[in-house]
């Protein structure tokens, strides 16, 4: 896949109403703020194709990109905002778990992941719940270049541990800054396509 037109199509609030259609579907997944808009707009080397912010909970509808080919990139609206008011965490929670439960076949989750700490208990429970349904996904850790030198080594040892029962699948350092890690996530991407 050449990853060279991706066009906003729609945007879902209602859980009831997602769009039916017989294209193939990757979605992008993660803790608010952590980059997954971003990601997005790297691959197709956009500034602003999904809206991002620097402020968290910018994403608070799923949002639908359509690619040149008969495929869509979805962007979830991120989980974890702690001042999100308890009203619209739950409407937003609500929306993704439907969105989970719509019966559509997913052809790959994109979890994203801050390089720089650890998991969240959100990541995990996240992580966990894509493996019990066997969902075909990878782990892209972003903002790689926030990353410090000196901490770079001791932080990579503690990725391979702390994500060793996802070391089946693919994982990715990544910086939407810095471009690390685009081309693989493109080539991770494609495989699954
Ligand atoms: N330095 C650096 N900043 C990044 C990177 N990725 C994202 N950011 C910044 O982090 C902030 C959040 O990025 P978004 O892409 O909006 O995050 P999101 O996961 O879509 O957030 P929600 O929509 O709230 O779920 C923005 O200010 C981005 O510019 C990265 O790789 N490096
Ligand atoms: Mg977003």
């Amino acid at each position: 896949m050449k990853f060279q037109e991706a066009k906003f199509e729609f945007s879902c609030v209602d859980p009831n109403a997602f769009p039916k259609h017989g294209f193939k579907e990757i979605v992008f997944s993660g803790r608010s703020n952590v980059g997954k808009s971003s990601l997005i707009n790297k691959l197709f080397n956009k500034k602003t194709l999904a809206r991002t912010s620097s402020k968290p909970g910018k994403t608070t509808s799923i949002n639908f990109y359509k690619l040149k080919e008969p495929v869509y990139f979805v962007d979830l609206p991120g989980y974890g905002y702690a001042k999100m008011s308890y009203a619209q965490k739950e409407k937003i929670s609500r929306l993704v778990e439907c969105y989970f439960q719509s019966g559509r076949k997913f052809d790959l989750v994109v979890q994203v992941i801050d390089a720089r700490h650890p998991p969240t208990k959100d990541d995990l429970r996240m992580l966990e719940f894509i493996s019990k349904r066997s969902l075909p996904f990878i782990i892209v850790f972003s903002k790689k270049d926030k990353l410090k030198k000196s901490d770079y080594v001791e932080r990579l040892k503690n990725i391979e541990r702390e994500f060793l029962p996802f070391k089946s699948t693919h994982q990715i350092l990544f910086s939407s800054l810095k471009g690390d890690g685009v081309l693989a996530v493109k080539k991770a991407i494609s495989n699954f396509l």
